[in-house]
This record gives structure tokens, sequence and C-alpha cells, in this order.
């Protein structure tokens, strides 16, 4: 057995040495420069979406089975948003063919007809109830008259009483009463009012002379879309049957789905309803193939946490889309060690929307609590946030319309000024932050849908996280 000198060997041994030092340091730098990022926020807030956009730009978008899921699942949407529509129409009692665009004059011309045929029909069946009955149904009457025009914001079951019992004149008089307050607010929340009695007035004139739905184009489609059962999806290659595209453009043209659709916040309604709606023709057409903008309008709700790997600038990014029902975030916790940043997701246009879960919780109060806990959460205490405040493309349409003092009475600002209302909302969430000296947040307005807006944030948010994550480790 031969022998080696120890000159001989400690050349050897500190080469090697040298060699799995330089090694650590590069793991270390991977380690340290492998970046994590969540993807937080409430359902429906457009995490999933945002993760599709930076699929789009950093990777490789979809394989062909995704798209084929994206494909079924958008088919699933579309009827499913549709027959949704038809169930609200009912639930709301809205007659198909109801023109809210009307003047109001003519609204109220129509009850005057509705409501006079009714006295005649309740004439004609009260003459053939015996005294004590007519007294009493006299007595329910001026009882639902009178709570409806005393109360001075109407609620529901006071429009009804009114509705089914009173008359056009008494409602003309609510109007008249009720219109003249300068305030935007309410009296945008008047007029809806008064329109959705007319709407209600004119759905119990026809389900009392023609039945629930009368024999029309609008009712045939509605009787198809209905029945139509998709819970599973489509199979590849699958269509779905060839009428069905007329049947959706007829039912989403009409002047009361319209109307309804304008009062989805009073149902759950998925956000991409429009877009498939005014697309129907080409997803129900044989052959459908979705384009980019159909993937990222398509909805899926996420039950699983899925991890995307990317490389950004020459870094590895892992990002995290996580499921923001409320049964998903117990699943949150589990991926909070060595998260390197948060982008957390509020879509902005739910102000005036109800939790998916309950139907009592104003979505946004929900979004600002769940911000509140992430942000203030322990494990994050030094950790920034950046804080996508989405939808902003549905906020600026329904903002038109609703002024968020309806629903948010300590906002003081302009009724309708874009920014200043967005701002509100953000100042929400900075007030939030308990840990102010230690950790900052950075709130974008996005559209996420939009890939051209979209684009240009993400490109600044991966490099504003970098920077710093590089920053810290002291290596720039
Ligand atoms: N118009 C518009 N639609 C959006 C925007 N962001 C998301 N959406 C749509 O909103 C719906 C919900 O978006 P998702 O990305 O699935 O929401 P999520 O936060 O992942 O929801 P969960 O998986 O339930 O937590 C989808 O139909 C999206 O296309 C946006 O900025 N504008
Ligand atoms: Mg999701």
């Amino acid at each position: 057995m031969g022998c080696v000198s120890s000159a001989q060997v400690e050349p050897r041994v500190s080469a090697t040495h040298k060699a799995i030092e330089r090694q650590i340091r590069r793991d270390k730098k991977e380690m340290e420069t492998h970046i994590k990022v969540l993807l937080l926020g409430p359902g429906e807030s457009g995490k999933s979406t945002i993760l599709k956009q930076f699929r789009y730009l950093y990777g490789n978008g979809f394989s062909d089975i995704e798209i084929q899921v994206f494909r079924s699942a958008i088919v699933v949407n579309l009827i499913t948003c549709i027959q949704t529509l038809i169930t609200a129409m009912e639930n709301l009692k809205i007659p198909y063919g109801f023109d809210p665009s009307l003047p109001l004059e003519n609204l109220e011309a129509m009850l005057t007809l509705e409501n006079e045929a009714e006295r005649r029909q309740t004439n004609a069946t009260t003459t053939l109830l015996p005294t004590d009955q007519q007294e009493s149904q006299h007595q329910q009457q001026s009882t639902s008259m009178l709570s409806g025009l005393s109360s001075a914001s109407v609620s529901s079951e006071d429009e009804d009483a009114i509705v089914s019992k009173g008359s056009a004149s008494e409602v003309k008089e609510l109007s008249s009463t009720s219109l003249p307050s300068t305030e935007n607010g309410n009296r945008s929340k008047q007029c809806a009012c008064l329109i959705a009695q007319c709407a209600r007035a004119r759905y119990e004139a026809i389900k009392r002379t023609e039945g629930p739905l009368p024999e029309n184009p609008v009712s045939k489609a509605v009787a198809r879309v209905k029945g139509m059962n998709l819970i599973f999806g489509l199979q590849r290659e699958e269509s779905l049957p060839p009428d069905i595209a007329e049947c959706v453009s007829v039912i989403w043209n009409d002047p009361g789905v319209q109307y309804c659709y304008t009062r989805s916040n009073e149902f759950q309604l998925i956000d991409c309803c429009k877009y498939l709606a005014d697309n129907a023709s080409r997803i129900c057409a044989p052959g459908y193939a979705p384009v980019d903008d159909d993937i990222l309008q398509a909805r899926i709700m996420t039950t699983a946490v899925a991890e995307h790997n990317f490389i950004i600038q020459h870094q590895k990014f892992s990002i995290f889309d996580v499921g923001g029902q409320r049964s998903q975030r117990k699943k949150w916790a589990a991926y909070f060690d060595g998260c390197s940043a948060i982008i957390f997701v509020i879509a902005i246009s739910c102000y005036d929307q109800l939790c998916f879960e309950d139907y009592s919780t104003n979505r946004m109060v929900e979004a600002l609590n769940v911000f509140g806990s992430i942000c203030n959460h322990p494990l994050f205490k030094k950790t920034d946030i950046i804080l996508f405040i989405n939808k902003m493309d549905l906020f600026t349409i329904k903002l038109a319309t609703k002024p968020i003092r309806e629903f948010f009475s300590d906002y003081t600002g302009d009724a309708t000024s874009v920014e200043e209302n967005a701002a509100y909302f953000v100042n929400r969430c900075i007030s939030l932050n308990k840990y102010p000296n230690d950790k900052d947040i950075y709130p974008h307005f996005t559209s996420a849908t939009d890939t051209k807006q979209i684009t240009k944030v993400l490109i600044t948010v991966a490099h504003c996280i970098l920077s710093k994550i590089l920053k810290d480790i002291d290596l720039l």
C-alpha cells in the first residue's frame, strides 16, 4: 500500500473544500433569491386571473389539455349565467320585455292600466265573497298601502305591499314625495326603487292575465335554456346543440333581462357574464376554441393551491395561487413560511355585492377584514404587501350609477370621481396596517383581464420585489 505525504494531500483537500464552499454559497444565493410570492385575497377577487397573466407573460401560456378544460368551463359559465338570470327574473319579479329606460310617466301610465284591470278583477271577485271576507281583504289592502307609503326608505317588503295592493297614484305619490332629494345617492336609489315597483306590477299583471310566461320567442328560449344540464361540462370536440346560441342571444338581449343584469348585486352572478353573453354566438359555435381573452374571463373556483415557477430577470419565482372562498382560507397558513412577497387582491367593484358564502356580509367589508388579518399576521410583520385594487374596469362602469355612499356611508368625497372613490378604499386598507414602521403597502390599480394594462403592472411589481429582496440580502 503506497503512502501519500501531507504535502500532496493538502492542495487536493483545499481545492475540494473551496469547491464545496462555492457550492454552498451558490445554494444559499439560490435559496435566498428563490422568490416565493403568495397571491392572497377573497374569492373572485381575480387571483387566478393574475396568475394566468403571469403565465402568458413569463411562462408558456397553456397546454392543449388546459385549453380544453377552459373551453368546457367557459361554455358551462355561459349557460350557468343565463340560467342564473332566468331564476333572478322570477325571484325579482321582472317580466320579460320590461323596459326601464321608458320615461317614468310611461311606466306609471302602464301601472294605471294594470291596476285598473286588477281593480275590476278584484271587484268581480269580492262581489262573490261573503261580507266578513270582504272586510278582511279591505283591511289587508289598507294596512299594506299605509305601511308602504309611510316608510321613509322603502324596503323590499314595502315594495311588495305597494305593488301588489297599491295603485299607480300611490306609486306616483311616493315618487313625487321622495324623488326631489338633492343627494345623488338617494335620488338614484329611489328612482331604482320606483322602476323595481313598476317591474313587479307588470309581472303580477302578466301572471294574472296570461299565466307565468306567455308563448313567444323569449319564453321558448327560456324554457330551452332552463332545461339544460351541463353540470359535467363538455367532452372534447363536443359542441352545444345548434339552437342554443340563438336562445342565449334572445334571452340576453331582452330588455327585462338587461334590467335584471343591472340588479345583479341582488343575487350571485359571475363577473364574466356580459363578456360571455356578448360573445355567445362564437362560444356556442361548433368547433369553438377559446382565444386568450376568453381564457382570462373563464371562472373556475380554486380549490387546490397551485404553484407555478417562472424565471424573471434570471431569478426563480414561485407564485402560489390559493382559493379565496372562506372554506379555502384554512389552507393558506401552510404556505406562509419563507414567503418573500404577498400580492393581495381586492375586487373594488364588489362594494355593492354580498358574499357568495353568506348573503348578509358585504363583499368589500369581507375583503377589508381578510386584508387586515393578513397584514397584521405575526409572520408578516415585516413583509411588505403589494395591494392590487382589481376590477377597476367594472368599478368605473358601476360607479356611474351606484355611488359608494349608498353602501359606505362614511364616504364623503365626490360621488363620481373614480380616483377619489378608489383612493377611499386604498386608505381603508392602509389604515388597517398596525406595523406602519416595519412594512409598506404598495397599491396598484388593476384590471386583470386587460392584458395591456396588467402587463405593465406585473413587470413593475416583479422588478420591485426582486430589487428589494436582492437589496435585503446585500447582493446589489
Ligand atoms: N372584468 C373583469 N373581470 C375580472 C377581473 N379580474 C378577474 N375577473 C373575472 O372575475 C372572475 C373571478 O376571477 P378569479 O381569478 O377566478 O378569482 P379568484 O380570486 O381566483 O377566485 P377564487 O379562486 O375563488 O379564490 C373571473 O371570471 C375573471 O375573469 C378584472 O379586473 N376585470
Ligand atoms: Mg382562483
